[in-house]
């Protein structure tokens, strides 16, 4: 790997916006010419990890092989945007880990609970409150803040725009354009 194949971890509460910025991060990268491949809830707890609940151990095991997934795709020449809760702390240095440091951006989708949960995108907040969902990150589960990510947006602080360019800039020196 020569460099400008690389992870972008974007983590953050449910509704926080990590899986938007995401994807207008990809377009931009594509744009330029990257090639790129997105792993998200979608493609992974419906496939590889449909096995895995959202416990404590099972969150673990998720994103263990997530991050030996991505480690695989970045070693193929990819850019990987990966978009998951990823709420502990030791988890998200593990793939650091796994991926090694110089391959690893952390971006931490900084939303607020109270705003995640005014959004409430999928409904699961409110089932939460109800008790129709265990285990919620935010509201019966806990979400370890990043001390020192690479990247910080607070999506309640600046428009989706300037958070863009504000990752774009981070990673273009890490691209060979
Ligand atoms: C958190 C949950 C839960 C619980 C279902 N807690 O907004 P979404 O819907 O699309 O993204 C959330 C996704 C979280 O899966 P991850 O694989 O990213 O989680 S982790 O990294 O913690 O393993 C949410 C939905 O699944 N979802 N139940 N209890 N999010």
């Amino acid at each position: 790997n020569n460099h400008n194949s690389f992870l972008l971890w974007f983590t953050g509460l449910s509704g926080s916006g990590k899986s938007t910025i995401a994807s207008l991060v990809e377009k931009a990268l594509f744009d330029l010419g990257i090639k790129t491949y997105s792993l998200d809830g979608d493609n992974i707890r419906k496939g590889i990890n449909n096995d895995l609940s959202f416990s404590p151990e099972d969150r673990t095991e998720n994103i263990r092989r997530i991050a030996e997934v991505s480690n695989l795709m970045v070693d193929s020449g990819l850019v990987v945007l990966a978009a998951f809760v990823s709420p502990y702390k030791k988890d998200r240095e593990n793939i650091r880990t796994i991926v090694k440091d110089v391959n690893f951006v952390e971006v931490y989708i900084n939303t607020s609970i109270e705003e995640c949960e005014r959004r409430d995108v999928k409904g699961l907040y409110k089932k939460a409150r109800a008790g129709e969902i265990k285990n919620m990150t935010g509201i019966s589960a806990p979400y370890e803040t990043p001390k020192a990510p690479d990247i910080e947006i607070k999506t309640e602080g600046e428009s989706i725009e300037v958070s863009i360019q504000r990752i774009l800039d981070f990673i273009t020196p890490k691209l060979k354009l």
